[in-house]
This record gives structure tokens, sequence and C-alpha cells, in this order.
């Protein structure tokens, strides 16, 4: 299942006897746009973090290492996705709420986004957000 705005995709994987390597690359199919930034959340506990939708930002989120979950919300619908393998990508685009939680104590949540810190991008607020995207 996937929500408007939001998929699932498996990257592909270059396997040989040395072990594994995944190759992300801007404007291809895995990542639909330009790289102008990547950070990635690691040393986390049980504290939920996100809690904010972005106007203007796509980003693909992969745990490199462990696993998270991530709940998304357009205000019209919800899914739960769970990040557990460096191969699975999280396209996550505008408009979208997201919360992430259940880290492993070895996860290490990478994102690549498609602009650079705004924090005038963020919504932060749920209701503000529900208003926004219902147009109140
Ligand atoms: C998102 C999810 C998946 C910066 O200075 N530069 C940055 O590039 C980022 C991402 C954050 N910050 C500052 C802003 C805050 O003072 O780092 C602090 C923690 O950020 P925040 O509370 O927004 O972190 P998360 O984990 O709740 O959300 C982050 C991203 O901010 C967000 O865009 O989609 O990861």
């Amino acid at each position: 299942m996937s929500i408007c705005n939001v998929f699932i995709k498996n990257s592909k994987v270059i396997g040989d006897n040395r072990g594994n390597l995944i190759s992300l690359e801007q404007l291809s199919e895995e990542v639909p746009f330009n790289i102008q930034r990547v950070y990635y959340i690691y040393n986390t506990n049980e504290e939920r973090r996100g809690f904010h939708a972005h106007k203007d930002l796509q980003q693909i989120l992969v745990c490199v290492s462990g696993s998270c979950k991530i709940h998304c919300d357009n205000a019209f619908e919800t899914e739960e996705y769970t990040l557990d393998d460096p191969s699975k990508l999280l396209y996550i685009g505008n408009d979208v709420w997201r919360e992430m939680y259940d880290f492993s104590k070895d996860c290490v949540l990478m994102v690549l986004a498609s602009k650079v810190y705004n924090e005038d991008d963020y919504i932060r607020n749920y209701n503000d957000f529900v208003s926004y995207r219902k147009g109140d």
C-alpha cells in the first residue's frame, strides 16, 4: 500500500563475493530529483522524530544500517512503512506529514533531499498542516 506522494522502491544491489554495493544517482528512476543535501540520523532512542511536513521538498529515506518505521499522513490517508534493508528506498514528496519511530539501536537513517535546509519550508503544527491540505 502507498499513499499519494509517497512510494517504496527497491534499489538495484550490485553484489559479488566481496559484498554488496548500492549506487544512487540524482535524476534516476530511484532518485527523481537533483540532490542538494544529504543528512543522516543516528544514535536515536525511543523518542519519535519528525512531526512535520514540507511544502516544497522531495526526499529519499534509506536505513543504511538497522531499521526504523515511518508514519506518513497526507491529511486524507495514512500509512506506516518499515525501512529494514539498505536497498529499500522511501520517497516522500511535498505535503506529507511524517513521524519516524521504532529505531533499532544500530539505525542510521540517511536522507537525500532535493533542497538545502530551510526552516520556512516546514509545517510543524499538525492542525496547520490539515488546514493547509484541506484548503481551509
Ligand atoms: C525530515 C525528517 C526525515 C539542520 O540544521 N539542517 C538540516 O539539514 C536538518 C535536516 C536539520 N537541521 C536542524 C534543525 C533542528 O534544529 O537540526 C535540528 C533537528 O531537526 P529536526 O527536528 O527537523 O529533525 P527530525 O529528525 O525531526 O526531521 C528530519 C528533517 O528535519 C526533516 O526534513 O523530513 O528528518
